[in-house]
Parts: structure tokens; sequence; C-alpha cells
């Protein structure tokens, strides 16, 4: 298959995250796009092809918030003009008992837009942003000019980032951008089948209400572990989008025997569903050795995730989101690919 990309990823770099008390550099690096790449001219995976530059925001807004994504491009100019220039990072929120009120300031703009601090800026994240959606959407037109799949190699990734909040690397939802560019183009029924190993809230928050996107999300159990607030499996939907949220978390040290019963599962209800197009938000942060992670999948598995989700049949666009055992994510993601094909 054909795999987009932009060099430009590159300009988010040296960024910073706050976990569990402590101010770290970002576990999300540039390198993890080298070593992808690295894999996919190993094997001959595919022709890679460099995202052509359309309107991000164009395409954003349509899942995103218009004052949302006007904070993040006028960003650096804020923080530049408070007289800073390193590294940025939230540090207070509206929670429960405050108003939902639009601060002017940058530091309270900044705490308004997120729901963590794992999304910090340089002065170049908001180009690299704007690439990632140029991926995604490249390949998204690949496949509604006929191809079976694609992979956009996005970067940073996307699947925290809700209708108005970045948070946990994420600061546009390339993957909710995509299939929203699907229903765009002539797909009635889109499903998001999300495998990172944290649950895609911001994906979830943006469809929750709608009936045309099915969101089915297999990921660590919220109770104890990121993103915390949402991820259980009460979670289904609302109004039209009832029924169309299917949340499948399960507990730390989840191997393959669990975690592929668990896409089994999905993938029948994706049938059930049947949709036009399945844009899979590719996350490989389930790997035994990923360094923030706590499931067991072994390299091993990975083709059989791809081979299971070529087995529903359908268009697959897939979006590449987390995964930070940086020498192993080349291998794991190109795996899932080689597994599709390969089915
Ligand atoms: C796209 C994506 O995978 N985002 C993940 C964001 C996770 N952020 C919080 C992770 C908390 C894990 N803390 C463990 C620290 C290990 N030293
Ligand atoms: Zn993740």
């Amino acid at each position: 298959m054909r795999i987009v990309y932009s060099p430009r990823h590159r300009l988010h770099a040296d960024n910073q995250e706050l976990n569990a008390g402590v101010i770290t550099p970002a576990f999300e690096l540039p390198a993890r796009v080298d070593f992808i790449l690295k894999r996919i001219e190993a094997v001959g995976l595919g022709e890679v092809i460099e995202a052509k530059t359309i309107d991000a925001v164009a395409a954003a807004v349509k899942v995103h918030d218009a004052g949302y994504l006007q904070f993040m491009a006028d960003f650096w100019t804020l923080w530049l003009a408070e007289g800073r220039s390193g590294p940025t990072m939230p540090y207070v929120w509206p929670a429960r008992g405050q108003r939902d009120i639009r601060p002017e300031h940058v530091n309270g703009l900044m705490g308004y837009y997120s729901f963590d601090g794992g999304a910090s800026f340089v002065e170049g994240t908001w180009e690299a942003v704007q690439s990632a959606v140029w991926s995604a959407i490249g390949a998204a037109e690949l496949i509604g000019g006929g191809e079976r799949a694609a992979y956009a190699l996005c970067r940073p990734p996307g699947h925290h980032a809700g209708s108005s909040t970045m948070g946990g690397y994420c600061f546009i939802n390339n993957a909710a951008v995509a299939a929203q560019w699907f229903l765009d183009h002539g797909a009635k029924r889109v499903t998001i089948l999300d495998v990172d190993y944290h649950h895609g809230n911001g994906t979830q928050e943006i469809f929750y209400r709608r009936g045309d996107v099915q969101i089915v999300d297999l990921h660590a159990d919220t109770a104890v572990a990121y993103p915390f607030f949402s991820g259980r499996t009460d979670e289904t939907g609302e109004g039209q989008g009832e029924g169309f949220t299917l949340n499948l978390p399960m507990p730390f040290g989840t191997d393959w025997q669990t975690w592929g019963a668990a896409l089994d599962h999905a993938c029948r209800a994706i049938e059930a569903f049947g949709p036009d197009v399945v844009v899979v938000s590719l996350g490989l942060d389930t790997f035994e050795g990923d360094p923030i992670s706590k499931f067991r999948l072994k390299r091993e598995d990975y083709p059989k995730i791809g081979a299971r989700i070529a087995a529903l049949g359908r268009p697959t666009l897939f979006v590449q989101e987390g995964g930070y055992a940086v020498e192993d994510i080349g291998h794991n993601a190109v795996g899932v690919l080689s597994g599709f094909e390969g089915a």
C-alpha cells in the first residue's frame, strides 16, 4: 500500500510533557517516523508519497471548534509576546464548578483548550500539526480514488484531541478529520477502529452524538490508566449516536490471547454496522516493550491485527497514533500493514 507523510513533522521536537507529577522530555519523538520509514523501505511495503500542502484548517474545522484552531494558529505569536520561547505547558484547567469561559491571556487559553499537560508547543508545532492533516487527507484521497488501503504516517498523533481540546501529544484529530472527509466525499457510514493502548477520548467525544461514525476502541482500562475520564463500557453514544460507540477496556498485562479476542469482537461489531470505510487509529503502544504502557503484545502479534482487519473486506485507512518503543515501532507498524496486505 502507499504511504503518505510529511517531513515537516520534524518541526515538532524537543518538547516536554507532564506525567504523574514530573515534567520530562516528551516520549513522542521525531525518530518514531524515521524508524517506521526505515522499515517500510526494508520490506518494500509501497511507495512513500510526500503529502501535498492543503488548507488544514478548512479540513479540521469540520470536526474541531474554530476558536480552538485559531488559538493553535496564534499560539506561538502570543507566547513570544509574553517574552517566552521555550516549550509550553498549561497549568490551570476549568474543572467542575468553574465556568466554561474563554480567557484572554495565553496561559488561560492554554488551559481552556487542553485537558492535560501532554501537548506542549515548540516553535514549529503548528506547522507539524497541519502537515499531519495533509498526510491524513492525502491518504484518504488515495482510498477515495479507488485504492483498497493507505497509510497516513501522521505525527503528531491525534486520537486524544477533542473538538476543542489538545492533550496526550495530540492537537488535531487526524483520524476524525479523515473520517469526516470520507463522509463529505460519498461515504454514508465510517468506522473508526482505535487499537492504540490508550482510549481515544478525543475521537469518542467528537462523534459521540452521531450515527454516521461508529467508534470501536480497544484500550487499557481507564479506571487505572490514562486518560482516566472516559473509555468505560457504559459509554455507548447519545442521541443519534446511541449504540455507535463501543469501548473494550482490558487490564494491565493483557496479551494476544485476550487482546486478539477483543479485536475479533470489535470486528463483529464493525461487520454489523457495515461501514463504507474503516479508519484505523493505529497505535503500537500495546507492545510489551513500550516504555509508557502495560500490555504485552509481541512483534509476531502485529501481522495478526492487520490480517483480522483485512478480513472485514472494507476500504481501510491506517492513521498513525501512539507507540513509543522507538526501535521497535517500525517492525510493529509495518507488521500490521504487511499482515493486512498478506491476508
Ligand atoms: C497518542 C498517545 O499514545 N498518547 C499517549 C499519551 C499518554 N500520556 C500519559 C501517559 C502516562 C504514562 N506514565 C508512565 C511514565 C513512565 N515512566
Ligand atoms: Zn497511546
